[in-house]
């Protein structure tokens, strides 16, 4: 069977004169069959046109043909999580854990995060040279071609959890990768994770203020088990599929 993946992102034009640029409004990707292609293109732009950030200037659809033997299935990381009752405490824990999968990393990782803060993509850390390997640090680095294996539903709105784990499952089977730090860029959604495939998928129930614009992802990884190109390139190329319970 082919199947296709479908991207939307959607923007609007902000500032005057010099200072004119494109702020994202939001985005979406699917891997679907072909007799799901229409709905979940007409769902993509619902979503894009009734985000709660504004009214889109633009919205791209990008729709391509995807070999299924080009497809890897992986099993969803198993979900566990930790109720705290403030988000220090969660911001607190998810360090913890991180810094137990990365020896020695317990005491960088606020500053890294805060260095997400603008950025579109996530940050790549490499921990055994204690640099960033994103080609461009702006931007970042973007996992991207996943989605849920036999997902019939065409979400019209973000369900923060069901992409997060489809996404922390494709990331932490990248070549290489030690952990991955997760806080939502939503000022409305304070649950955020840590995970790996030794850790599995732990949400962590409050990790910001609400209200908090900000929010970043910390990709870290370790030169020493895998080369950058090969992790980069399966975060970005790689077809996957996710089953999920
Ligand atoms: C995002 O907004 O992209 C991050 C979502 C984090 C989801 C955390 C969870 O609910 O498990």
């Amino acid at each position: 069977m082919d199947y296709y993946s479908l991207k939307m992102r959607a923007s609007q034009q902000v500032g005057e004169g010099d200072q004119k640029h494109e702020q994202h409004i939001s985005g979406a990707e699917r891997i679907v069959s072909r007799d799901a292609v229409e709905a979940v293109c007409s769902a993509m732009a619902h979503r894009a046109l009734t985000h709660s950030k504004g009214d889109p200037d633009f919205i791209n659809i990008k729709i391509e043909k995807v070999c299924e033997k080009d497809i890897q299935i992986l099993k969803a990381l198993p979900v566990t999580r930790i109720d705290v009752d403030t988000w220090q405490q969660g911001l607190d824990k998810a360090f913890e854990l991180v810094g137990e999968a990365a020896a020695g990393i317990r005491e960088k990782l606020p500053e890294l995060l805060q260095a997400t803060f603008p950025m579109r993509g996530a940050m790549l850390y490499d921990i055994a040279t204690g640099t960033r390997l994103e080609p461009d640090q702006q931007r970042g680095v973007r996992a991207t071609y996943m989605d849920a294996l036999h997902s019939s539903t065409v979400d019209s709105c973000k369900n923060h959890f069901n992409e997060a784990i489809v996404l922390a499952t494709k990331v932490a089977n990248a070549p290489g990768m030690v952990a991955e730090l997760c806080i939502s860029d939503d000022p409305n959604y304070i649950t955020g994770y840590v995970a790996s495939k030794e850790l599995g998928y732990v949400r962590i129930m409050k990790m910001k203020e609400m209200g908090d614009e900000n929010g970043g992802r910390i990709f870290l990884f370790d030169s020493r088990k895998a080369k950058a190109e090969d992790c980069i390139e399966f975060l970005q190329k790689k077809k996957v599929l996710v089953e999920t319970a």
